[in-house]
This record gives structure tokens, C-alpha cells and sequence, in this order.
């Protein structure tokens, strides 16, 4: 059987492993402050767009508030940090205070990296409402989307200037 050109694309995109996500969410994924290792984030980009969001990854070493005015230019619903350098007990409270001053209470924010258990509670307390640290499997942080978009479907908080209560862990 001959194949033309454009019908070998169509079967490679059939066989492609991108999974269709019915409740596909935007996101920026950010490296904030003075931290280098980009490999986690850029990992975890590729993996959210493969399993169906749309993905803005920032590059290295963003502040605060760039970090905001990215979430806003970008209109996104999400935002994923990743921090491994261990500043996160400063930017991550900067962050999540600036984005509900900048009224996007309603983004989700969820971050991965370095961030010790004696710090996780200080963390969620934030706004976070999940933490994925080191060896975490990209289905778990694609589960923990889907339930985002559940929960926003049925009304209920996500945002980090909504209520506080629910995380995954
Ligand atoms: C590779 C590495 C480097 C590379 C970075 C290369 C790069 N381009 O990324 C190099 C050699 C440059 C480096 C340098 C340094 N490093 Co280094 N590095 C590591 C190491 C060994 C592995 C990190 C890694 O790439 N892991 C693989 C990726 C895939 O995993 P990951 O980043 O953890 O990401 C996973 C999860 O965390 C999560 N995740 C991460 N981000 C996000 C984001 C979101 C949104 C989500 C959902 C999930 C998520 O999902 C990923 C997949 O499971 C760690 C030790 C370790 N075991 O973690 C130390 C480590 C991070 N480094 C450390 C240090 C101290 C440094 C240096 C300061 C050393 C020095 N004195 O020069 C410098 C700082 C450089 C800088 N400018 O920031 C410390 C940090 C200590 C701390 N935070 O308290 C660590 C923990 C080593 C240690 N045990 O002391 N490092």
C-alpha cells in the first residue's frame, strides 16, 4: 500500500501519545529568582502538553511580578512554579500576595522542586494547592489538573484568592 505525503502525517498524528484533554487548561509554568536548574520545568512543560493543556514556560530567573505580568498577558487559569534553589519560603508568599493584589485571585497555583516537608504546610497555606517534589509522576500532576477542571466546572474554590481547604496530596 503506497502512502502519500499528508496522509503519513495524519497517521503519525493518530499515533501521536499527545492525549486529547477534554478540559484542556492554559498555564505558565515559571522559574522564579536566582535559580538554575531548568530541567524539572522544562520536563514538566513538554509533559502538560502532552497530555492536552496549553503550556508557557518562562524561562530561567524571573521575578515576582514579571511572573504576574506574564499570567496576565497570558490569560492563563494556571500557574506552575518551580523552585529547587530553596527561596521558595520568599518568592512563592511574594507571588501568590502579588497575583491577589493584581485581582487573578481566581489562578490556580501549584509548584514542583525542592521544597522540604518542614515547609510544605507554609506553602499550601499560600494558596498552593499542590506540592510535586522530586521523582513525581507526570500522570499524578496531569490527574491533579483534571481535578482542577472538575472542580471549576462544578463552582467550587481553586483559585489562590479563593477559599482555602482543598490540595492534593
Ligand atoms: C542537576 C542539578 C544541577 C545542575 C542543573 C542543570 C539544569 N540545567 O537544570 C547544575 C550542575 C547546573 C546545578 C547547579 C547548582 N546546584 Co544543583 N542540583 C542538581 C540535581 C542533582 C538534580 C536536579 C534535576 O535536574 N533533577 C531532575 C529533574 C527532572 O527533577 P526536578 O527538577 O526535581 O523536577 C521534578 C519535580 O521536582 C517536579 N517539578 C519540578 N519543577 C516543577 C514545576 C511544576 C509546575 C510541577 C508540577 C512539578 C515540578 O517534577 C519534576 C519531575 O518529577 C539536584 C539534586 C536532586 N536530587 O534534586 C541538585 C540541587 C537542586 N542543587 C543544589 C545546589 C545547592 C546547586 C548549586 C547552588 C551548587 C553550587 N554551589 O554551585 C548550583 C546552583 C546553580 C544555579 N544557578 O541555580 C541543591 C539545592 C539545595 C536546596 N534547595 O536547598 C540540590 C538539591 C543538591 C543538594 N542536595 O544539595 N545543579
Amino acid at each position: 500500500m503506497k502512502y502519500d505525503k499528508i496522509s503519513i502525517l495524519r497517521l503519525l498524528e493518530d499515533m501521536s501519545p499527545t492525549r486529547r484533554c477534554e478540559d484542556s487548561m492554559r498555564i505558565v509554568v515559571a522559574k522564579p529568582g536566582l535559580d538554575g536548574h531548568d530541567r524539572g520545568a522544562k520536563v514538566i512543560a513538554r509533559a502538560l502538553r502532552d497530555g492536552g493543556h496549553e503550556v508557557v514556560y518562562t524561562g530561567l530567573r524571573r521575578t515576582p511580578s514579571e511572573i504576574i505580568r506574564i499570567v496576565t498577558d497570558e490569560d492563563v487559569s494556571a500557574l506552575g512554579l518551580s523552585t529547587l534553589s530553596g527561596a521558595h519560603d520568599v518568592l512563592i508568599p511574594k507571588i501568590c500576595d502579588g497575583l491577589r493584589e493584581a485581582g487573578l485571585g481566581d489562578v490556580m497555583v501549584f509548584a514542583g522542586g525542592i521544597i522540604p516537608n518542614r515547609d510544605r504546610e507554609f506553602v499550601f497555606e499560600q494558596g498552593v494547592r499542590a506540592i510535586f517534589g522530586p521523582g513525581s509522576r507526570t500522570d499524578e500532576i496531569l490527574s491533579f489538573l483534571d481535578a482542577c477542571s472538575d472542580r471549576i466546572e462544578k463552582g467550587e474554590p481553586i483559585g489562590v484568592g479563593q477559599s482555602a481547604g482543598w490540595r492534593w496530596e
